[in-house]
């Protein structure tokens, strides 16, 4: 099944989210396969943020992400990747939509709470970029089959 990259952001580590972020992941049907804490390293996280490196903010977004630990998980389900963004919300806290997590914990565009990958591609790409194999689980989900219809899962 489809897998997707979450970084917890500092701001929310800050503000004691934590909890309620992994909740409402939980809540949804998704299955927590990897979950750790880290500093993110220069590198890592020049790489995760190369598509802004030419922006005006892109040293500041760097600052901030390595300003605190950040809490990072894969989560797996099917089309989780556009599935999460739903509830991420868009980048913008201020504007995102009430019920999203950045719409009901952000005002900012930088301290958004979360980070969600875009698409199924950089899904794969950021899970091995923060990832070994080793520290991502496969494991049955007593809940699957109210999860899921049986053709979903087929
Ligand atoms: P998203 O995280 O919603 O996919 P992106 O990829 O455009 O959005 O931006 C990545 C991250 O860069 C955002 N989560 C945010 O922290 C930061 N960012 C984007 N645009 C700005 C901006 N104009 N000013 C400050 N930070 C920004």
């Amino acid at each position: 099944m489809e897998q997707t990259l979450i970084i917890v952001k500092p701001d929310a580590l800050q503000r004691n989210l934590l909890g309620e972020i992994i909740h409402r992941f939980e809540r949804k049907g998704l299955r927590l396969v990897g979950l750790k804490m880290a500093r993110i390293s220069d590198l890592k996280v020049s790489e995760h943020y190369a598509h802004h490196k030419d922006k005006p903010f892109f040293d500041g977004l760097k600052r901030f992400m390595q300003s605190a630990p950040v809490v990072l998980i894969v989560l797996e389900g099917l089309e989780c990747v556009e599935a999460v963004r739903f509830i991420t919300g868009a980048t913008k806290g201020r504007s995102a939509d009430a019920g999203t997590i950045r719409g009901d914990f952000a005002m900012s565009m930088q301290a958004n709470i979360v980070h969600a990958s875009d698409s199924p591609a950089n899904a794969q790409i950021e899970i091995k970029r923060f990832f070994d194999h080793e520290e991502l689980f496969q494991y049955e989900r007593q809940d699957k089959t109210w999860v899921y219809s049986e053709d979903e899962i087929a």
